[in-house]
Formats: structure tokens, C-alpha cells, sequence
């Protein structure tokens, strides 16, 4: 199942848009940064199908990568109009706001990961992906091949 999917591996992640330091980080570049471990996880689709389980997963919180990359936040309200959205090699994005990650339960269980089991991520979803464990429906926000992070305000 994993053919045809080689064209869309990432190996990289940008870190973009309202930030101090614009970086770009690689796998090895993440395990420098604290390590969190995902217990297996269920995947369901938006529709509510069964899409299997995540397995062990291995990676760092995008609160923490944030939080490196250094937000910029000018006026005390700024934080409260941001939003952060995840683009994979495919296309596909979604969008976090920035109270969901850092003021919300849901920001402890939103990860950046690069391994599953003990091993690199497979073609199907690699090198690096996303998943917020949180959500009710966690297939949405399951990120495979993501390759960009970006920090955009909204509204004034
Ligand atoms: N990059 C990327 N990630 C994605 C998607 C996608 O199209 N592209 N689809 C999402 C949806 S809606 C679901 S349910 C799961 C499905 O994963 P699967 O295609 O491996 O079954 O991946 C999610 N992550
Ligand atoms: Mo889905």
C-alpha cells in the first residue's frame, strides 16, 4: 500500500510566517527537543469510520517547537487572533488556533512525530506527521508527509 506515496515523503519541516527564528528542522533536529510518547491511539475518519490505530508513536509537542521558533506577539491580545496551520507535500492542510494549543487541553495532545513502534515512518506517512490525540475524530488532524508549520494572525 505504501507505493506511489515515495513522491510525497517529507523530510523536512519549515517553521514560517509571525516568528522570531524561521528554522527548518529534519528528524534529528526533533530528537534534540523533548520527547513525547503517544500510547496506540484509535484513527477515525471525519465521516466516523474506522481507520485502524496509530500504534506507538514517538515525537515532540508543536507547542514546544512553537514556543522554540519564538511566536511574535506585539500586543497582549495578538496571541488570541493566531492561528497555526500544518501543510503536508500533498497539499492537504489544517489549522490550529493558537488558545487551542497553548490555553486548551487540546495543545498537550497535539505531536509532531517521526516514529511509530521504534521505527521511522513509513513511506505511507513519512519521515515526519502530525496528529492532535485529543480530538473526537482524530483522522482530520492526522497530518501525514507534513513539511510546514506557519504562525498567521487573522484578524486585527
Ligand atoms: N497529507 C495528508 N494527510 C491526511 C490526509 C490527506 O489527504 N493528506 N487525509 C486525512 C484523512 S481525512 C484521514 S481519515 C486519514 C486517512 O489516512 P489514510 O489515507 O492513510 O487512510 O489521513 C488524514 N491525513
Ligand atoms: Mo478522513
Amino acid at each position: 500500500m505504501t507505493h506511489g506515496n515515495e513522491k510525497f515523503v517529507s523530510q523536512h519541516l519549515e517553521i514560517a510566517g509571525l516568528i522570531k527564528h524561521p528554522i527548518t528542522l529534519d528528524v534529528g533536529d526533533l530528537k534534540k527537543l523533548a520527547q513525547q510518547s503517544i500510547g496506540d491511539t484509535p484513527l477515525t475518519c471525519q465521516s466516523g469510520a474506522d481507520m485502524g490505530k496509530t500504534g506507538k508513536l514517538q515525537g515532540v509537542l508543536l507547542r514546544d517547537v512553537l514556543e522554540r521558533a519564538d511566536v511574535i506577539s506585539k500586543a497582549h491580545n495578538d496571541v488570541k487572533k493566531i492561528i497555526v496551520v500544518a501543510t503536508a507535500t500533498d497539499g492537504y492542510k489544517v489549522v490550529f488556533s493558537w488558545s487551542e494549543l497553548f490555553n486548551s487541553p487540546v495543545g498537550q495532545g497535539v505531536v509532531i512525530f517521526f516514529q511509530r513502534d521504534g521505527k521511522a515512518l513509513d513511506d505511507d506517512e513519512g519521515r515526519i506527521a502530525l496528529i492532535s490525540t485529543q480530538d473526537i475524530r482524530t483522522g482530520p488532524r492526522h497530518v501525514k508527509w507534513l513539511n510546514k508549520i506557519e504562525v498567521i494572525k487573522v484578524v486585527d
